[in-house]
């Protein structure tokens, strides 16, 4: 479970529909060219939050259909709907997902009580591993070290997929639970993840740059943080004109360029910039993506 996962991109249609045959060539894309070690499939990436329960199940079906067990899969099953989170993480369950992830609830100012029994009912419920997804930055919700140790004594809760900057807690985690699995969630903050024994690291741009972002990852577990350095200033080139260009849109741009039917954004997600295509096309070419 270790490595490079994907935070799978799905691609819609204009209507808001799933595209099938596009959704298996970025898996596709993700196995086979970018060489990633696992698939995280519906998360913020997949505009998870966004899609009804049956095109959560749909994803979750084609991904399991198109690996072939080729890699691992990660299941994000989090909603603010419990029973949701429940019915979803059967069906990953019996899918043969490796190990179900859910973001703390969110929107309303849940405690932790409420969130520790959340996370607690999707374990006993599904019987399966469960990957804590915390993203304050979009959540609202920043776990101090006492509760990441409150939900960690849970056999069943193996890791935390860490999508924030605070590297200090990061680092006290890390040292306190060696065999904890920790991913970090920022692909622009890769190095800072691995310099600190992060076991892997999950997002959305692995899906047209997972190979640097595998390079940053290992060349830190050797030992040679300046090359991983000379790695994740290239990255941050790319992430930065990206994340000015719209993230997912443009990420789903570089895919359609490549050849790959990755469709639009589901509204209300704005449509891509087409005057920004010549700009998108020469970073293809820039970045060798
Ligand atoms: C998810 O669930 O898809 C993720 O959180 C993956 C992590 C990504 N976070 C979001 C909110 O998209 O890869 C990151 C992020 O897109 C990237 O670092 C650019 O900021």
């Amino acid at each position: 479970m270790k490595g490079i996962f994907s935070a799978l991109l799905v691609p819609f249609d204009e209507s808001g529909d799933i595209k099938e045959q596009g959704l298996r060539e970025i898996i596709r894309q993700n196995i086979d060219k970018q060489k990633v070690d696992g698939l995280y499939v519906n998360g913020s990436s997949g505009e998870n939050f966004m899609m009804s329960t049956e095109q959560k199940k749909e994803v979750f079906r084609i991904v399991s259909e198109e690996n072939k067990g080729k890699v691992k899969l990660i299941a994000q099953v989090g909603s603010i709907n419990l029973n949701e989170a429940v019915a979803l993480g059967k069906y990953a369950t019996d899918l043969g997902y490796d190990s179900l992830s859910a973001v703390t609830p969110f929107y309303y100012k849940f405690s932790f009580d409420e969130i520790k029994y959340y996370y607690e009912t999707i374990i006993n419920e599904t019987k399966n591993n469960m990957i804590i997804y915390a993203i304050p930055a979009l959540t609202g919700i920043s776990m101090s070290l006492d509760q990441f140790e409150a939900l960690f004594q849970n056999e069943n809760v193996i890791g935390v997929k860490f999508t924030d900057g605070n590297f200090y807690l990061l680092e006290r985690l890390r040292k306190k639970y060696p065999n904890k699995l920790i991913y970090s969630g920022f692909d622009e903050m890769l190095i800072y993840g691995a310099i600190s024994g992060i076991d892997g690291a999950i997002g959305s741009t692995f899906n047209i740059n997972g190979k640097r972002a595998k390079q940053i990852l290992t060349l830190c577990q050797e030992d040679q943080v300046s090359k991983a350095y000379e790695i994740q200033h290239i990255t941050n080139d790319l992430i930065e004109r990206i994340l000015d260009l719209g993230l997912y849109q443009t990420l789903k741009e570089i895919l359609k360029i490549t050849g790959i039917d990755a469709g639009v954004c589901k509204k209300p997600f704005e449509a891509f910039n087409f005057e920004k295509r010549a700009e998108v096309k020469k970073l293809v070419s820039t970045f060798n993506l």
